[in-house]
């Protein structure tokens, strides 16, 4: 069986927690509190942070390795597209969205960094976002009809919108409805934990 190490209010963590669960297969989740994280994290994860994956002798971490490892041992329902040439597609926009999008919401997520950085860091995901907002006007998901391991990615940061303060631009109205038919998936609810349920109300 698979062992998910998880932060109970980490973004990171949620996007694996969401596979396992649209997944609908056998899983254990240990709950990781990052500020006591226990010794044998570092071990398994050199960068000492979750979400970390084990099953049997394999050890993965780093989210999006997490999902595509998952997607691909439990490939029903197939989160990754099958054609290779949308699959590089995929690839490249989880690329650019860590790069653009959650290396800021690190900055978020790390209570050391400063208040500039942080307001910098707000203010450049909401103009992001709302760049992105016009495309799900003719678009359902982010790779076009079909949902995907690239909404899976992103679901976690449009759930914290008001959490973290961020202000979005007139025109995001189809990217917040694109967001409710994610939150409204059975998995996404499934996945949350008690301390992300209480991040929206
Ligand atoms: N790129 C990593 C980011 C993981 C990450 O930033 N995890 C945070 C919690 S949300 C963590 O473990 N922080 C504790 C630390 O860095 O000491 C991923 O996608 O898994």
């Amino acid at each position: 069986m698979m062992t998910l190490y998880s932060g109970i209010t980490c973004p990171f963590s949620q996007r694996c927690r969401f596979v396992l669960y649209e997944k609908g297969m056998d899983f254990e989740i240990k709950d990781v509190d990052i500020f006591n994280k226990p010794e044998d994290l570092a071990v398994m994860n050199p960068y000492n942070q979750v979400p970390v994956l084990v099953e049997r002798d394999l050890i993965l971490y780093e989210s999006n390795i997490i999902n595509e490892y998952i997607d691909e041992r439990f490939p029903h329902p197939q989160l990754m597209p099958g054609d290779p040439v949308m699959r590089g597609r995929g690839r490249l926009v989880l690329h650019r969205m860590e790069k653009e999008l959650f290396s800021l919401v690190q900055i978020l997520e790390n209570s050391e960094t400063s208040n500039k950085d942080q307001v910098k860091a707000r203010e450049a995901i909401g103009n992001g976002l709302t760049l992105l907002a016009p495309s799900f006007s003719k678009n359902k998901y982010i790779l076009g009809d079909e949902f995907s391991m690239i909404d899976v990615a992103l679901s976690p940061l449009l759930w914290r919108l008001d959490y973290y303060d961020i202000k979005l631009g007139k025109t995001a109205a189809p990217l917040l409805k694109y967001a409710e038919r994610i939150f409204q998936r059975e998995a996404f609810i499934e996945a949350l934990t008690p301390a992300e349920k209480a991040m929206r109300r």
